[in-house]
């Protein structure tokens, strides 16, 4: 049998922070409400949960980076929702925002996990915060569940 490392899905005693932005609140703020129902139901108390707002999604790595780097944190949970306009804004912002928060897990070796929409149209966005298509919010949530696990367990296998 090989020997196998992963984490579970308990979230108790562990500490997540979760930087939503505000653009799009009407979904991001489903998104958010995913996120931490996801959480708690699986563990976490209301005191390990800390949520940080910030103003938009290209902002999102900037201020997850501060947070990986208080170490207070377990891990992080990056929401955000991205939608196409008439311009090729939202491209350069979802890139910014995506290879951002991939960039922050890699300097600090905080998990982070990423749950930004990037969307079509507002059809799209309201199906995947919290309608048909589910919600991102409480999947991005889960993912950070198991990588605290993980890592903690790497930790102990040190
Ligand atoms: C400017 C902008 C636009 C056009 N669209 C979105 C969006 O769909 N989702 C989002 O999260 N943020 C958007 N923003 C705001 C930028 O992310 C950023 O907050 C501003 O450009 C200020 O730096």
């Amino acid at each position: 049998m090989p020997h196998v490392i992963e984490g579970d899905f308990q979230a108790r005693g562990r500490r997540f922070a979760i930087v939503a932005s505000r653009f799009n609140d009407l979904f991001a703020d489903r998104l958010v409400d995913g996120a931490v129902d996801t959480l708690v139901r699986h563990g976490a108390d209301d005191s390990g949960v800390t949520v940080v707002r910030c103003p938009g999604s290209f902002e999102i790595p900037q201020v997850a980076r501060k947070v990986a780097e208080t170490g207070r944190f377990d891990a992080v949970i990056c929401l955000g929702v991205l939608i196409r306009g008439a311009t090729p804004h939202f491209d350069y912002i979802a890139s910014e925002a995506t290879s951002g928060v991939g960039a922050v897990a890699a300097a600090t070796g905080v998990p982070v996990a990423y749950g930004i929409l990037t969307c079509d149209t507002l059809e799209q966005a309201m199906e995947r915060s919290g309608s048909k298509a589910g919600n991102k919010g409480c999947e991005a949530a889960l993912a950070a569940i198991e990588m605290a696990s993980l890592y903690h367990r790497l930790g102990q296998a040190e």
